[in-house]
């Protein structure tokens, strides 16, 4: 019998469906293992080869960890919102849940194929609304909750109003937008309006002003990524900054928790590092200036306080609130038009671009240590969102400062002991103060003498005390904006009474998305959700009715905007544990059971958001007990990227361009002059081009001429990434189709380190099936079909081979070395084949040890050996046997003058004068020495026997 892979791989895939092999359900008698490939989003173009690489992964280590007796959970399902169906509904008119369902099921198909272990059973759809209800049940809960900072938690809304009507907000524990004091007296003679616009100060999901890049072209907000120069990258649109009301989630609130959570779980020291920089611990000090002839206090974030007494001018964001109030009368028009210039520029150019920019405000500030007067200026290179938006420049130390004092002639005031101050060394962090560079002004206070650290400490306590200062952390991290002007995602449970968001109440989620037949933002430019028709809230009735009904007394208006990407991915893995469940997100005991992710496998690209965002999302769920475990990701790998290996053809140059082509074969093309052109690889094979393919692949190559090497067409090739516009993409289903999916999944193991980037390479793919191929061959002879598996007791070396490989494997899964452990496996079936080893009690470990590489045949195998009513998933994992590896010989290399000539073998414990004399005499060894005097024999203990001859 012949390996047929096809007819097995159908026949177990259809097996596995009917006896529901992969449904899991918990059991309490078992330990649970919960593995996790960030689910993808189900694009037009299909899966090719790259995007398996991490499911493959996760599916040997939860096969595996299944066979060492674990309950293993390792669900699939489909972040199904998103922006390029949407595109395509506004091209086309198709509606994107059609366009989604289609997608969907041709991924489903393509993995099917693949014979992943997954229990399709719990598969999600984030844009299901038995799904986003709980997307939008958690919103809500976010809304109706403010985060304790003495407590270090979230907490019910209702507590706080509670406090500040008891206290009023000033003796709050509250993370908030803004710090605003409001005595109980005055909360209570607030009106509703008035009492909600308090509130949003400090719900963890709040509406709040926010700066966004905002194209009037496009009628939405666009993300830093898809502007630049000041244009959206799609239609070249000018963008501006804009304010505007947008929901928030309030992430910043969680920063600290955010920081100390990276210390306890297993994720790479890169991936931690990227989310500390990205989460921005800052600790500094906040002092105040006054500003002359005005009453304005300016407060600024400072992690120098040290330098107080080289600050030679202020700077303001051109955002800050202070600029209105210090541009005086003679340099408002200056000071507009150059705010007229930073609405043009983006963020992302502000902190990247070096270019010096700037305007005096026309006012001056005071120094508190100096009593200098200096000047306050206004500044892109301060940005609105951070510290305060406001800043002490000190040139001598800062290079933005210096950058900026050099260019408009400002002052620059040393105070670093021998710093010198130039582009170069304006940063001197280590050293020692010397603060009086203007003798007399302040002799009260001195620095001079201490180390830069001693001098903040000092100076932090100093302003402290003198009432001007205070000891601040900042983060970098800002909250997320969660508002998109867009139709495709999540509708927001919210409805607007007197302009105030209310929530729809808990028991009519979902909220489900209505239909629309326009998908491009209104005339009005309101979201497209503005062209529903069906889409105002009765809270009467608690229904949603028609917009005509709506009267704002007891029929009012629904949001428009939806939510962005990452809102259906942020508790995803918490659904999975429960995914039917309809009055919980997930059940206490079934959470307790599952709780949290082992191992996550996924792109490093989501380092930022994604891992931010879910993380953020389950802190705040655990506060309320529906999570049990802090960190949703215990474990965390990162997959390489698979790269496309991209081929060329060579086309001769020819000013006639109504000449049919001509391509030249690689080895001759530096003959002509020539340009490549990237050809379908699907159509080379070994480099050499399929030509009739080839002429058929493009009509205008339907008649073109080829100069050939050997009679063949070799194309160049290179590595790039994988892409449809580079024609090197593969696709899985034609490998599976070729050489099937237990091939295509050893050789993606095989193909390197799961970390690491690697290219793709269609043509190392027949190792591994020929190594399939061998290993059939254990239990099959090929040519004559008999079954050669047999009762004998096996050989000393068959048993080492094994329970080598058995250690080998067993440690390799483990450390997610799976390309080693591909290899481990080559080699001990080609030590079977060679001693001849058929014996049952081995195959029938090895068919075991193979089952989370190659299921299929493993499956087939385990039948055939005679396992009829249980699964290889099933079988318990083998334990080697360190007596059967020890190693009881050795080989020694036997050279004649330094020269290798033939390999000995000897018992582990052989003496040196047993060997020297079995080499001496051993016939291989007669012919080197004839005729030649034996002077010395050399032994290098279990390596080598050098024998010297005269
Ligand atoms: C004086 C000073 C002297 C500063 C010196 C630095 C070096 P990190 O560490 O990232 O928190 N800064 C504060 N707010 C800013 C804003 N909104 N936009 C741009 N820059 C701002 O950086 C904190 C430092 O960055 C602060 O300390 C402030 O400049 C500046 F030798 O104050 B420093």
């Amino acid at each position: 019998m012949e390996y047929n892979f096809r007819e097995i791989e159908k026949k177990w895939q259809h097996r596995w469906v009917e006896n529901k092999t992969y449904k899991v359900v918990e059991d309490k008698t078992k330990k649970k293992f919960y593995v996790l490939n960030m689910f993808p989003y189900p694009s037009g173009a299909g899966l090719h080869v790259g995007h398996p690489l991490g499911y493959i992964a996760t599916d040997i280590y939860a096969r595996y960890k299944r066979q060492k007796g674990f309950n293993v959970l390792n669900p699939m399902g489909y972040d199904a919102y998103g922006l390029p169906a949407e595109q395509y509904a506004i091209q086309t008119g198709q509606h994107p849940a059609v366009t989604t369902a289609k997608n969907i099921a041709r991924y489903r198909e393509q993995l099917d194929k693949i014979g992943f272990c997954f229990d399709w059973d719990r598969e999600v759809k984030t844009c299901d609304p038995a799904y986003y209800k709980w997307t939008q049940w958690a919103f809500r809960k976010m809304f109706e909750s403010y985060y304790d900072t003495a407590e270090q938690k979230a907490m019910p809304i209702a507590r706080l109003i509670e406090e500040i009507t008891a206290k009023g907000t000033k003796a709050l524990h509250a993370a908030c937008s803004e710090e605003i004091d409001v005595t109980p007296e005055a909360w209570k003679a607030m009106n509703e309006v008035e009492q909600q616009q308090l509130l949003m100060n400090y719900r963890i999901a709040y509406l709040g002003e926010t700066m966004v890049n905002w194209c009037p072209g496009l009628g939405t907000v666009l993300a830093n990524d898809e502007v630049v120069d000041g244009v959206s990258v799609r239609g070249g649109y000018p963008v501006v900054q804009k304010k505007m009301r947008q929901w928030c989630l309030r992430v910043s609130a969680y920063a600290q928790r955010l920081l100390d959570g990276l210390e306890y779980i297993d994720w790479t020291d890169s991936l931690k590092e990227t989310q500390r920089n990205w989460i921005g611990r800052s600790e500094g000090a906040e002092v105040t200036f006054k500003v002359a002839d005005n009453d304005t206090v300016l407060t600024i974030f400072t992690t120098r306080a040290d330098t107080m007494f080289g600050v030679t001018f202020m700077v303001l964001a051109p955002e800050s609130e202070y600029v209105a109030q210090v541009t005086t009368a003679e340099q408002e028009i200056a000071v507009l038009d150059y705010l007229d210039y930073v609405k043009k520029r983006t963020e992302l150019e502000r902190i990247s671009d070096r270019k010096v920019t700037g305007v005096f405000t026309g006012s001056y500030a005071i120094n508190p240590f100096t009593g200098d007067r200096i000047p306050i200026w206004i500044s892109e290179y301060v940005l609105a969102g951070y510290g305060t938006g406001a800043i002490m420049a000190v040139p001598a130390h800062d290079s933005r400062d210096y950058a900026f004092a050099k260019h408009f002639h400002l002052p620059i005031v040393p105070l670093i002991e021998g710093a010198d101050v130039s582009e170069e060394s304006y940063d001197a962090k280590e050293g020692t103060v010397c603060n009086s560079p203007a003798e007399g002004k302040n002799t009260e206070f001195s620095l001079n003498g201490l180390s830069v650290k001693e001098a903040i400490a000092a100076t932090k306590k100093y302003v402290a005390e003198k009432g001007i200062g205070r000891v601040k952390v900042n983060y970098r991290l800002r909250d997320a904006i969660f508002s998109r002007q867009r139709y495709w995602g999540e509708p927001f449970p919210v409805y607007y009474k007197d302009g105030m968001p209310y929530m729809i109440p808990e028991a009519c989620l979902p909220l489900e998305l209505p239909e629309i037949d326009k998908y491009e933002p209104t005339e009005t430019g309101e979201p497209p959700l503005g062209h529903a028709k069906k889409w105002a809230w009765d809270a009467v009735n608690n229904k949603v009715v028609e917009k005509t009904l709506i009267d704002n007394k007891t029929v009012f208006p629904i949001e428009l905007c939806t939510m962005p990407g990452f809102a259906g991915s942020s508790a995803y893995y918490l659904r999975y544990m429960d995914p039917h469940d309809n009055d919980a997100l997930v059940a206490k005991d079934i959470d307790e059971y599952w709780q949290n992710v082992d191992l996550y496998v996924g792109g490093t690209e989501h380092a930022t958001g994604h891992l931010i965002y879910s993380r953020f999302w389950n802190k705040f769920l655990y506060d309320y007990g529906v999570s049990c475990k802090e960190e949703p990701f215990k474990k965390l790998i990162n997959q390489g990227m698979i790269q496309g290996r991209s081929n060329f053809v060579y086309r001769i140059n020819n000013d006639d361009h109504n000449a049919a082509p001509v391509f030249v074969s690689l080895a001759l093309k530096d003959k002509y002059e020539t340009t490549p052109i990237h050809v379908d690889v699907n159509i080379v094979h070994g480099d050499v081009l399929d030509i009739d393919a080839f002429k058929a692949w493009r009509p205008e190559y339907n008649n073109a001429g080829f100069v050939l090497q050997d009679g063949k067409y070799t194309c160049g090739w290179a590595i790039e990434k994988m892409s449809k516009s580079m024609f090197n993409v593969v696709n899985p289903d034609m490998i599976v189709e070729k050489y099937g999916a237990d091939t295509l999944r050893l050789y993606e193991m095989f193909l390197g380190p799961i970390e690491q980037s690697k290219p793709w390479d269609t043509n190392g793919i027949d190792g591994c099936h020929r190594f399939l191929k061998k290993f059939w061959a254990l239990f099959y002879d090929n040519r004559t079909g008999v079954f050669l598996v047999n009762g004998d007791v096996p050989t000393k070396d068959a048993l080492k081979s094994v329970h080598k490989l058995i250690k080998k494997v067993s440690s390799d899964i483990e450390n997610f070395s799976y390309n080693t452990a591909v290899s481990a496996f080559m080699i001990c079936v080609n030590e079977l084949a060679q001693q001849n080893c058929h014996s049952r009690e081995l195959l029938q470990k090895l068919v075991v040890l193979i089952a989370p590489f190659a299921p299929h045949i493993a499956e087939e195998l385990w039948e055939i050996l005679g396992n009829t009513s249980t699964s290889v998933c099933d079988a318990e994992w083998p334990a080697w046997d360190e007596q059967y590896l020890v190693e009881n010989e050795m080989q020694l290399t036997v050279s004649f003058n330094g020269k290798a000539r033939y390999q000995k073998t000897f018992p582990i414990d052989a003496s040196n004068e047993d060997i020297q004399k079995a080499v001496l005499t051993d016939e291989k060894s007669l012919k080197y020495i004839e005729g030649k005097t034996v002077v010395k024999v050399i032994i290098v203990p279990k390596k080598i026997v050098n024998i010297v001859l005269k």
